[in-house]
């Protein structure tokens, strides 16, 4: 495998390659007998999938347009047999959380059945609705993966994200049991730039609890990895800081390097291309040793002439990834060292034990009939033995007893209910004031609320200051597991007071980190038993660079709120890279999160107050605000308050929406009529609209969309429901009905939103009326707010 360093300089002092050791052969040879029934299961699972299970039922004569392949991994999977298997038969322990490679789900599925956790019932149920997902995933699965993964990346960081989650918790509440948090890593994930992001953050630095497992095996979905990958990205985490262990050759190579001449042999093997490399696992005995030879010089010739064929194909695939004593020395190193975290890189072979192995093209390759027949002599069992479980009384049957009852997950508490306020007050005055300005003033509110206070925690991936987090950073400090000096005093208009009391996060300029952060301190119930309050803030344009991290955290429901600020064509002079017009529709879209734009201080402070509460509700969700820099005259929110009490308005802007102005009632009752809705930073220029519309004898209506989200989940919940029961939609119930009475009806709908008009263009659809959508369709511009609301028709 051609992988010597480029320059020949040693490698970092952090960079250990491991030997191995002497362990019991009796526990290697149990592990050995268990590695290969996890193979063998995990392999299986996938063909029985494929080739066994019945199709879903499909409407007669639409077969074809229903066929596609179930699909599944055994190549991904088989090279994480023996990193999985010597981790959870012989090293984890009930505390340690995992996040496992998502191609290597079966393996992960096999072993929790061979541990007990998982009913013999799901090995037949691999990417059937309701059985094991196709990734594993912590809410779906019945065997509960402690992270979600899928998008590369993202599940590689997960545990070094809930390592700074437990750091945070600890020092914040009495501490917990100590735990490992391991991720089992694809070589080709690392070509992912959030690992690095994450990787190299001052947030993250520092968890001697953290373990990556790098599965080495020099492929990815398309190719053989050229060149000398492993080697850099070793070289990245040694910069990083990391401790880096290599597992390369397993203790037959490593013993044939170290006889007489094993030198040649060792240099031979490093300085071969991965592409031949991995194109001598396909050949068996006499055939191997031509193609092995191939360009080595006449020492390594003699070195191989004393091998005998059948011993020359095991010395050629023992890698330092299936060698299981080498693993759990490596492990074991990994434990030692706990003033940083450890990466192991486990040379692996794609497709070990299986036919394909080390085939280029063996991604998604499944094995034939005949090959599982084969194979399943290979693995020693046969029709009627080949799902079970070891006998309890035997060697690998006590072993799987033993870790199933150390490493079964626990569910997890309840969210506690918190005695949030309705609203945190003190926001409202005279003078107009921005929803941006309002959100600080009410996150230092709510900091007086002593059981909200101490679990709220906020983020920003630097931009605290400019999303005015200033007022809390200076009451509450910085996060730092160490007490820092205060170098610059605290007679500063921000102070930056860091130390293990501090309740903000900064994070270096990665709103993927933002997300996968709050993914982390959102779950801080599920793994860690502490509920926490997590805030971030980030520029609302910069949500989509964060976005699928945001999924992810959705995906597997992490609770937290995200503050999108400033947002639109409101932030006028930032110019167009700033200015954000989609992310209405992405918070609209996203299941597990509450999209809000509030315009008014008191509506902001009670979505606010009320989304802080519904992260502990057990069907409660994530709020995603959208707010905005520009002063708004509050006048026209306290008459409307005034018109319909304060209760029955917190009611409608929880439910997403209000009548903010009724039409001038001066004019005539046949008077011409239409419904301005608006949200947001926009929505005075709706208020003014109507004034001019009355001065040309049109009555308008002006409805504030406080959350379109909430609006629209009511309305097609509604429809789907009426759909299914075959029942007419009983449209009077909806919250929108309140907004639209039944006499404006037939009334024309202008919707205007500083974002893209496409976001509030589905109201008309509700009760049918003819609807113009005003917006911003365009990428922005540099210019004064009056500027650019005329440019995108935002002005009346
Ligand atoms: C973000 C994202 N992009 C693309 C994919 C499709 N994909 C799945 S696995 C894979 C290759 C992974 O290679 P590696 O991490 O080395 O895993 P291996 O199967 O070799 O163990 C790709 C490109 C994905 N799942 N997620
Ligand atoms: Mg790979």
């Amino acid at each position: 495998m051609h992988e010597t360093h480029h320059d020949g300089r040693a490698y970092g002092a952090a960079m250990a390659t491991i030997a191995a050791t002497t362990h019991d052969p009796a526990l290697l040879g149990t592990l050995d007998e268990i590695q290969r029934r996890v193979l063998w299961l995990a392999v299986r699972m996938v063909d029985h999938a494929n080739r066994e299970r019945p199709p879903a039922p499909v409407p007669a004569g639409r077969e074809a347009e229903f066929a596609v392949k179930v699909g599944g991994h055994m190549a991904s999977s088989a090279s994480m047999v023996g990193i999985m298997t010597s981790l959870w038969f012989a090293h984890l322990d009930g505390a340690d959380k995992v996040a496992v490679k998502p191609h290597a789900s079966p393996v992960f599925h096999a072993i929790k059945y061979l541990q007990g956790e998982l009913d013999r019932s799901f090995l037949f149920r691999l990417r059937e609705r309701g059985g094991l997902q196709s990734y594993p995933s912590r809410t779906k699965d019945p065997d509960v993966a402690d992270f979600s993964t899928g998008s590369v990346g993202l599940g590689v960081v997960a545990p070094l994200f809930a390592a700074m989650t437990r750091r945070y918790v600890d020092a914040h509440f009495a501490a917990s049991d100590p735990a490992r948090f391991i991720a089992l890593v694809g070589d080709a994930e690392l070509d992912e730039g959030n690992v690095w992001e994450a990787i190299s953050d001052a947030a993250l630095q520092g968890l001697g609890n953290v373990m990556f497992v790098v599965d080495a095996n020099r492929q990815s979905l398309d190719r053989v990895i050229p060149g000398q990958k492993i080697k850099k990205l070793m070289e990245f985490f040694d910069g990083s800081g990391w401790h880096v262990v290599e597992a390369k050759y397993g203790s037959l190579l490593q013993a044939a390097f170290a006889r007489e001449g094993g030198d040649a042999l060792r240099r031979h093997i490093d300085e071969m291309s991965n592409e031949h490399y991995q194109s001598l696992f396909a050949l068996r005995g006499a055939d191997l040793r031509p193609a092995f030879l191939h360009d080595a010089d006449a020492a390594v010739h003699r070195f191989v002439d004393d091998i005998d064929d059948r011993e020359l194909v095991p010395l050629v695939q023992n890698l330092g990834g299936h060698d299981l004593g080498l693993l759990l020395d490596s492990y074991r190193a990994c434990d030692a060292v706990t003033d940083r975290p450890s990466v192991v890189f486990a040379y692996t072979v794609k497709g070990w034990g299986l036919p394909i192995a080390g085939d280029p093209l063996n991604h998604a390759a499944l094995l034939s009939p005949t090959q599982i027949d084969a194979l399943r002599a290979e693995l020693g069992v046969d029709d009627t033995t080949e799902w079970d479980r070891f006998p309890d009384d035997s060697p690998a049957g006590r072993v799987c007893r033993r870790a199933g009852d150390e490493v079964n997950n626990v569910p997890p508490a309840p969210r506690p209910q918190l005695p949030v306020p309705e609203r945190v007050g003190g926001a409202t005055g005279a003078k107009p004031v921005s929803t941006q300005e309002v959100f600080g003033r009410l996150l230092t509110g709510l900091g007086q609320v002593p059981e909200v206070s101490e679990r709220m925690v906020t983020l920003s991936p630097d931009v605290s200051v400019s999303t005015n987090l200033g007022g809390w950073i200076n009451k509450y400090g910085v996060f730092h597991p160490e007490e820092q000096p205060d170098h610059l005093g605290p007679d500063r208009l921000l102070r930056w007071q860091q130390g293990p009391t501090g309740r903000h996060i900064e994070l270096g300029i990665s709103e993927m980190n933002l997300f996968l952060a709050l993914h982390a301190l959102g779950l801080g119930q599920e793994l860690h038993g502490q509920h926490l309050i997590p805030i971030g803030t980030v520029y609302d344009p910069f949500v989509c660079r964060g976005l699928d991290a945001l999924i992810y955290g959705l995906y597997n429901g992490a609770r937290f709120v995200v503050v999108g600020t400033p947002a639109g064509v409101t932030l006028a002079p930032e110019g167009g890279a700033h200015q954000s017009t989609i992310t209405p529709s992405i918070g609209l879209e996203l299941p597990g999160l509450s999209y809000a734009e509030p315009c008014y201080a008191l509506a902001l402070d009670w979505l606010l107050c009320d989304g802080v509460r519904r992260l502990g509700d057990p069907d409660g969700d994530s709020l995603y605000l959208r707010l905005s820099t520009r002063p708004v005259d509050q006048r026209p929110f306290a008459d409307a308050a005034a018109r319909l009490g304060e209760d029955e308005l917190r009611r409608q802007v929880l439910a997403g929406g209000y009548r903010l102005v009724e039409p001038d009632p001066s004019l005539p009752a046949d008077a011409p009529r239409v419904l301005l809705a608006s949200c947001g930073a926009v929505l005075p220029e709706a208020v003014h609209a109507a004034r001019l519309l009355a001065e040309e004898g049109i009555a308008a209506t002006v409805v504030d969309l406080t959350s379109p989200d909430r609006l629209y989940r009511n309305w097609r919940g509604e429809l789907q429901a009426a759909a299914r029961a075959a029942r007419p939609a009983d449209l009077d119930s909806l919250a929108i009905a309140a907004l639209i009475r039944p006499d404006e009806r037939r009334t024309p709908i202008v919707t205007v939103h500083d974002a893209a008009s496409h976001s509030l263009a589905w109201l008309g659809s509700v009760f049918g009326q003819r609807t113009t959508p005003v917006g911003v369709d365009a990428f922005g511009q540099s210019g004064a707010i009056v500027e650019l609301y005329e440019v995108f028709d935002l002005l009346p």
